[in-house]
């Protein structure tokens, strides 16, 4: 028994070193960490010949030993004994290392442990001149860990599922469960059907293989769908299971997950189960226990009342059988509270199918952060613990090493050291790059499973501290010291991680990823540079910078609309939690002092407050919600809260006169919507029309503006009763009355929004009163192409007021006596960009 062993351990006592030779050497690192590792004094030098009796110990063995020791010796060299004991921990996997100067001695539970115990040599000896002396005494907390291929998507290729045998035999995780959402011969409709001869032949390596790294492939059948609960449907999955059996495999799953219909029935589920069990598993002898995913296979989508679907597993399912768990809900962390509530109902530890770092439900986002929340009390709570991860499989390798070492020895279990030492472990020719790199790429954004994880977790205390002192107008050297060495980094590792990783197909999984990261690390030392400059005030060198972070951003938007192009989720995105989200905030805040005139030594807005689009409403929950305003729309910032609308309560847009509507856009996620409330439009605020809208649910579109009606679009309660809904989009599409006149956009105090000139089409600003016979700052964007500044006098005759290609140009009021307009030409064939024109 598992105790008896555990008595007999000497309590762990790290390496207790005296010579000083021997302390400056690298600290011994075994992964997973055994649960007792004594270093002694003393050493065996690796030239060291050892001497195995023959036959003693299986060839496998004893080549894998072989690639680290000298085996070679005669009956006069130190013996290397590999014993096999029943008095050991039966539990497969446990085993006892003894390195002295007797020789070495491996006590093992059985040829895994062996193989275990090899693995922990290796590790040991690893970068080392000499085997150094230790006691080893080690078995796993969880009996059954390793990874459930059950995601949607693409399912791996044979050779990442190679590698991933070879990645868990070393770091001792002992199962693999095949069950590729995506494989037409593991679900519906194809489950009934034996695999064509090539993946048949696929199939036989990949058991080859797991049985070589001690791995038990399972393989797992999903027939819900479209099951008959009948002899024929019965013994159709037995047959399958033996053609299976036929390729070598000898572990087996049944999943009912994501099913509907008569495949949900608990009873018959156990039926066939059971039927299973006896007609195959008991008769076999050398077929591991059944696993089971349930239909139910998380509290949030099981029947609370007793004596329903868990209850029944419970009760008629045979004992040998495991059951899967994901925990409270589909995508959750793993808690002891949770799984002694399902372990109640189920009558046995669940297996946990814990759904980490599986993306199938965010596909433009990778999950590269640590292993947490994961309960290191639920030992005893447990019977398997399996990873379902994401369809990269390389880059998930650093999850799994954190599940590795977790489900060993869970006690010990430290999720940031574990991610810290995976990136050493996973990439050693850079490993403080791709932890950068994974540091800024783990949360999953927001999602229909409301799973988040922590991101960015260094420097988040930084962007809050910068940024709270760029909003009242300082600059903190220190954080920006910090966050500008951070971007730089990030440009470093985009860049170190393709030239120095020998692991082609990591690099490949996640080339889009870190090109997007290289753009981000561009944006934010732009950013940086915008800051530094603004609070020197060097003003044409500040204009320059933002140029350069809006370009970045732009480049990252268009990558996002290039690259992974998938159906679901389509995009790249990194940084998306912190990093990002602190470089538009950024431009957004210098953008608006900029503009305003803080620190300019400017005197505000150039256009009439009358002028701006603004928001239109009588609510107060909504008043202060604000606009995002672009070159071509106008947008209510989505407000996360119901917003309860009173009978006559309304919110919407009033445009920039120049401004007219040309198709609105909305979510408003009520399924009575159109029973209450109606879309209108007007030019005054006074007289209003009604807008024809396409509806369902709350969410539509309204394109039916006649021709330029209305500054005026707001959406209006107007039942007698009080109503809520959600603002998830109000977005309207515009453009510019008056083509020739842009001053709507160059004079709106907003840098999101900018007019263009190009050869065919020159441009006319009008500037208002407030700042006409002043000095002017023109924010422009030219490319490093050339452009004509004029005026024209009463004559009509062109008065030059600037040519050439700055970005950043001051007109003296000198020269601008009786100028009303500003006129802009240039040779350049593409639109040259006016941002801005302000005292
Ligand atoms: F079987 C289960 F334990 C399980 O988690 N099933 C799927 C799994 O294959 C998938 O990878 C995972 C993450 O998206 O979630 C489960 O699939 C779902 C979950 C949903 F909430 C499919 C549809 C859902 F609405």
């Amino acid at each position: 028994m598992m105790l008896n062993f555990k008595r007999r351990l000497i309590p762990l006592v790290l390496c207790v070193l005296t010579n000083v030779a021997m302390a400056q050497e690298m600290p011994v690192t075994v992964y997973p960490k055994p649960h007792q590792l004594l270093m002694e004094q003393g050493s065996i030098p690796l030239e060291q010949a050892f001497y195995v009796k023959p036959g003693s110990v299986n060839p496998e063995l004893q080549s894998l030993l072989a690639t680290v020791l000298k085996l070679d010796g005669t009956k006069k060299a130190l013996p290397l004994r590999v014993i096999k004991s029943k008095s050991a921990d039966q539990r497969s996997g446990a085993y006892q290392l003894f390195i002295n100067k007797e020789g070495i001695k491996i006590i093992a539970a059985d040829d895994r442990a062996a193989f275990y115990a090899a693995q922990t040599l290796i590790q040991l000896v690893k970068g080392k001149q000499t085997i150094p002396f230790v006691k080893v005494s080690d078995y796993p907390d969880v009996p059954f860990r390793g990874t459930v291929e059950g995601f949607y998507g693409e399912p791996w290729t044979q050779e990442d599922r190679i590698e991933q045998l070879r990645f868990y035999g070393k770091l001792k995780l002992n199962t693999y469960i095949y069950g590729p959402k995506d494989d037409p011969y593991h679900s519906s409709p194809n489950w009934r059907l034996h695999y064509p001869e090539k993946e048949e032949a696929q199939i036989k390596l990949l058991v080859k293989e797991a049985k070589k790294n001690y791995v038990d492939f399972v393989w797992a059948i999903h027939p819900g769908k479209d099951i008959k609960w009948n002899l024929e449907d019965s013994t159709a999955v037995l047959k399958k299971f033996e053609m299976m059996y036929g390729l070598g495999v000898r572990s087996f799953a049944v999943f009912f997950d994501d099913i509907s219909g008569v495949g949900t029935d608990a009873v018959k589920q156990a039926g066939l189960l059971n039927y299973i069990q006896y007609q195959f598993v008991n008769k076999k002898k050398d077929v591991t226990p059944l696993i089971m995913c349930p239909t139910e296979y998380n509290k949030g989508w099981s029947d609370p009342k007793p004596g329903t679907y868990l209850d029944i597993l419970g009760e008629k399912l045979d004992p040998a059988v495991h059951i899967m768990w994901t925990g409270n809900t589909v995508v959750a962390d793993i808690t002891k509270e949770g799984l002694e509530w399902v372990n109640k109902r189920i009558r046995r530890p669940a297996f946990v199918w814990w759904n980490f770092p599986v993306s199938d439900y965010v596909r433009d986002h990778l999950l590269m952060g640590p292993s947490y929340g994961i309960d290191i009390d639920a030992q005893n709570d447990m019977s398997g613990f399996v990873s379902n991860p994401m369809d990269k499989a390389e880059p998930s390798k650093t999850a799994i090493f954190g599940v590795s070492l977790y489900s060993w020895n869970m006690k010990s279990y430290q999720p940031e050291e574990a991610w810290v030492a995976s990136h050493r472990y996973i990439m050693p020719e850079a490993a403080e790059a791709f932890q950068l790199f994974n540091s800024h790429n783990s949360d999953p954004g927001p999602n229909g499973h409301r799973y988040r994880r922590t991101e960015s977790v260094e420097m988040q205390p930084y962007t809050v501290a910068f940024l709270k002192s760029l909003k009242a107008g300082g600059y903190s050297v220190k954080d920006a010291q910090r966050l500008k060495t951070e971007f730089e980094g990030m440009i470093a590792a985009a860049k170190e991680i393709p030239i120095k990783s020998q692991n082609k197909r990591l690099l490949e999984q996640i080339a889009p990823w870190l090109a997007q990261f290289d753009l981000l690390g561009k944006a934010g030392v732009a950013a940086m540079g915008l800051a530094e400059a603004w609070n020197n005030k060097s003003y044409a060198a500040a204009w320059a910078q933002y140029l350069a972070t809006e370009q970045f951003l732009e480049q990252m938007d268009d990558l996002d609309k290039r690259m992974n192009l998938n159906p679901y989720q389509p995009g790249v995105k990194t940084g998306s939690l912190v990093m990002v989200p602190f470089v538009k905030e950024v431009l957004f805040t210098i953008g608006q002092q900029m503009t305003s005139g803080i620190g300019s030594g400017g005197s505000g807005l150039a256009m009439n407050a009358q002028d701006q689009t603004v928001l239109y409403t009588n609510n107060a929950k909504l008043k202060s919600q604000p606009l995002q305003i672009g070159n071509q729309s106008v947008a209510i910032t989505p407000a996360l809260e119901t917003v309860p609308l009173k009978t006559g309560d309304y919110f919407g847009l009033r445009l920039h006169p120049n401004l007219m509507p040309v198709a609105l856009q909305f979510n408003l996620e009520s399924a009575t919507l159109a029973s209450w409330g109606v879309f209108e439009s007007s030019v005054d605020a006074i007289n209003w029309i009604t807008l024809p809208v396409e509806e369902k649910k709350g969410k539509g579109m309204a394109t039916n503006f006649n021709a330029g009606t209305g500054q005026y679009i707001r959406f209006i309660n107007k039942s007698e009763k009080a109503q809520h809904l959600y603002l998830k989009l109000f977005k309207l599409e515009v453009k510019t009355k008056n083509e020739a006149d842009n001053g709507v956009y160059v004079l709106d105090g907003n840098l999101a929004t900018y007019s263009t000139f190009s050869k065919n089409e020159p441009r006319l600003v009008h500037l208002p009163k407030a700042i006409q016979q002043a000095d002017l700052k023109l924010l422009l964007r030219l490319k490093g192409q050339s452009a004509t500044l004029f005026s024209k006098d009463k004559q009509g005759k062109e008065v030059i007021l600037y040519q050439g290609n700055a970005d950043y140009i001051k007109i003296e009021k000198s020269a601008l006596k009786k100028v009303e307009t500003l006129y802009f030409k240039t040779d350049a064939v593409e639109p040259l960009r006016i941002y801005e024109i302000a005292k």
